[in-house]
């Protein structure tokens, strides 16, 4: 987000396909499905190219109709090789680079302000939960936008099982941070790993809600596997990939992007047409897949759904 030589709304010619990462995929998703319904692979064992995801019987999804659009959704060709992941590089094309991320085994801590920390296997988290598809539109403070089947569950009931104190204000989430497979973390004056944060306010409203999947599958690397957030009424930096920490803390926590050019990047990072970018504007939006641009709309649509957190908040940034 920091490249200032190239717009944002001029890289799509510069997209790359790598259409072999995907069709791979599928093939040995098909050929060792059976393997993974017979319960041979647990939760704790790392995955050998070639293994299926251990939650695959899981998809698809039932759809929740309370969250549909009226957009068409982005075709996955286009999501799955367009992406920013900067652990994996800061141009959009890091697909192939995020195949090396070893997402099994993986576990997900949750500490702080809560009554007991603990740390569980994300499949027994997965299976904890109860999954849904979402469709969801999604807009990157770059001014392009996207709209998402994505899989998973309410934030809410994350929080719920982590049982918060009455202390706890706020909910901070971290990425991995693996700089010999992320060769992105290899670049020190980032302030590694990806940090993000919501109140608790927000992250146990019913449009907060945490990714496991996506196009009615596993989520694909370059997504956020094996988990990650997606806060639709906010610039994308919020939604957070690749999550494997949540630590529930009364002092609001420093995002990446905010640490890294406070000036630019804030904490609320609410999506609104008026309020630009201190180095363009955010008016309108390019949808990727048609590239056609169309007016940005406040909360990204969903001010029905969350305006009411931010009534008393009129003195604080929450547009940037
Ligand atoms: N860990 C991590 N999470 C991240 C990012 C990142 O670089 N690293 N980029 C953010 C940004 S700027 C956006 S727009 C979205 C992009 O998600 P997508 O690639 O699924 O479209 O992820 C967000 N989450
Ligand atoms: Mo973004």
């Amino acid at each position: 987000m920091l490249v200032k030589s190239i717009r944002p709304w001029d890289l799509s010619e510069s997209m790359v396909t790598p259409e072999h990462v995907f069709i791979n995929r599928r093939q040995f998703l098909a050929a060792s499905a059976a393997t993974a319904s017979l319960g041979l692979i647990g939760g704790g064992t790392a995955l050998a190219a070639g293994d299926a995801d251990p939650t695959l019987d899981l998809y698809p999804a039932k759809k929740n109709e309370a969250y549909t659009i009226k957009r068409d959704l982005t075709p996955e060709r286009v999501n799955a090789n367009y992406n920013n992941f900067y652990e994996f590089g800061s141009q959009k094309g890091v697909a192939a680079a995020c195949q090396a991320l070893e997402t099994r085994p993986w576990e997900v801590t949750f500490d702080g302000e809560v009554e007991t920390a603990f740390k569980i296997g994300i499949d027994e988290l997965i299976r904890k939960m109860s999954l849904e598809e979402r469709l969801y539109r999604h807009r990157c403070v770059e001014a392009w936008s996207m709209t998402v089947p994505w899989t998973g569950f309410a934030l809410k009931d994350l929080v719920a099982l982590a049982k918060p104190l009455s202390s706890a204000k706020y909910l901070e989430m971290k990425t991995f941070m693996n700089p010999d497979v992320a060769g992105g973390q290899r670049a020190t004056w980032y302030p590694w790993p990806y940090t993000e944060g919501l109140t608790i306010e927000e992250a146990t409203n019913d449009l907060a809600f945490m990714v496991t999947g996506a196009y009615g599958k596993p989520a694909a690397k370059q997504f956020g596997a094996p988990l990650r957030l997606a806060v639709p009424w906010k610039y994308g930096f919020k939604s957070i990939k690749s999550i494997v920490k949540f630590t529930f803390t009364s002092k609001r926590p420093k995002s990446f992007w905010e640490d890294l050019a406070p000036a630019e990047y804030g904490f609320w990072a609410n999506v609104n047409p008026e309020v630009p970018h201190r180095r363009w504007s955010q008016a309108t939006e390019k949808v990727l897949g048609t590239n056609h641009r169309v007016p940005t709309v406040l909360y990204n649509g969903y001010g029905d759904q969350v305006a009411d957190l931010y009534k008393d908040m009129k003195s604080e940034p929450l547009f940037m």
